[in-house]
């Protein structure tokens, strides 16, 4: 089950053990890294440090009616940007906000794939089919949590909005 109160809490008592360690302008970055790990961490349901199709599907099917604010069975572009576990709060506590929202539209265009202005579930779940297959460098047919965290495209739309790329890395061409 995922539950994105939840895990947004343990990303941030996460940074703030990080952020005893490191200097302080680092800690957005620590924590926008640590929710994603996080996030990683609750789709390997089975523990092996590998993310599978059926595993990110498995979580997609709840993280779908998670953003489905109005129960429509259809994501809106206003549901979209405006997700809870999305990192909607921390682009604005950085003064991203335009950003965030810039990024996360062109998430949203690529996942409408017939420009309906809406996602509907069958679009859904054929993102995640792509974007699982597109994120597995190594082709293992398993994401590594490295490889969800630096090429899964929603992680790769927030990281160009919210953090230095340096700093979690990006797909080589
Ligand atoms: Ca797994
Ligand atoms: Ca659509
Ligand atoms: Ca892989």
């Amino acid at each position: 089950m995922i539950r994105p109160a939840a895990l947004l809490l343990a990303a941030l008592a996460a940074t703030s053990a990080l952020a005893q360690e490191t200097v302080p302008a680092s800690a957005t970055v620590d924590a926008a890294r640590a929710q994603i790990e996080a996030l990683a961490a609750e789709m390997d349901v089975d523990g092996d440090a590998r993310i599978t199709l059926d595993e990110l599907q498995a979580a997609a099917g709840q993280i779908f009616p998670s953003i489905d604010a109005d129960a429509s069975d259809g994501l809106t572009r206003a549901e979209f940007l405006g997700w809870e576990f999305g990192l909607a709060e921390m682009a604005a506590f950085r003064g991203r906000t335009q950003g965030y929202e810039a990024a996360m539209g062109m998430v949203f265009d690529l996942f409408d794939r017939d420009g309906s202005q809406g996602i509907d579930a069958a679009e859904f779940e054929a993102a995640m089919v792509e974007s699982h297959a597109y994120a597995d460098l190594d082709g293992d047919a398993a994401l590594s949590a490295a490889e969800f965290r630096s090429n899964f495209v929603v992680n790769v739309a927030l990281r160009n909005a919210l953090v230095p790329q340096e700093v979690l890395g990006a797909r080589r061409p």
